[in-house]
């Protein structure tokens, strides 16, 4: 019955696109990293830097590491990370080893890592938005908005 078998050959086809398709969501499903609370700080007319702060989680069972950022709103982002430095702080450029281990959090926050612009283009104004791409050593991109808060913000408030 050559309608029969027409119909089944379309049917494995359209079942082999439908697994297809199942398979690339459930590969960009497999990513096991979340990025929450992006925020900035707004900054002062003429600054040239700015920091960016988020949560980076990895549910996965396997370590990651944040390779580097871009935006273009700055020539320049790197991962830095505060440290004292006899009775000053200094900031250490991490490069390309961020470790967020696996079924962990890491935390960038003010007085730890944080993500720096350098050659900031244009204030950061409170309330406004910008984009961001992070690249991981496994996850690949993932873009995320950063919200600047007030100059004066302070996580305790
Ligand atoms: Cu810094």
């Amino acid at each position: 019955m050559n309608f029969i078998r027409r119909y089944n050959s379309l049917g494995l086809i359209a079942f082999m696109a439908f697994m297809f398709l199942v398979s690339c969501a459930s590969y960009a499903a497999e990513t096991s990293i979340k990025v929450t609370d992006v925020w900035s700080k707004a900054t002062p007319n003429g600054a040239k830097t700015a920091v960016v702060y988020m949560t980076i989680e990895n549910s996965g069972a396997t370590a990651d590491r944040l390779i580097s950022v871009d935006t273009s709103l700055a020539d320049k982002a790197q991962v830095h990370m505060m440290m004292m430095d006899g009775s000053s702080m200094e900031m250490r450029d991490m490069g390309e080893n961020l470790s967020i281990p696996a079924q962990s959090k890491v935390e960038l926050s003010p007085n730890g890592y944080h993500v720096m612009l350098m050659g900031l283009k244009q204030a950061l104004t409170n309330g406004s938005h910008f984009n961001l791409s992070l690249h991981f050593a496994k996850a690949g991109t993932i873009n995320v908005v950063s919200e600047v808060k007030p100059i004066n913000y302070s996580v305790n408030q």
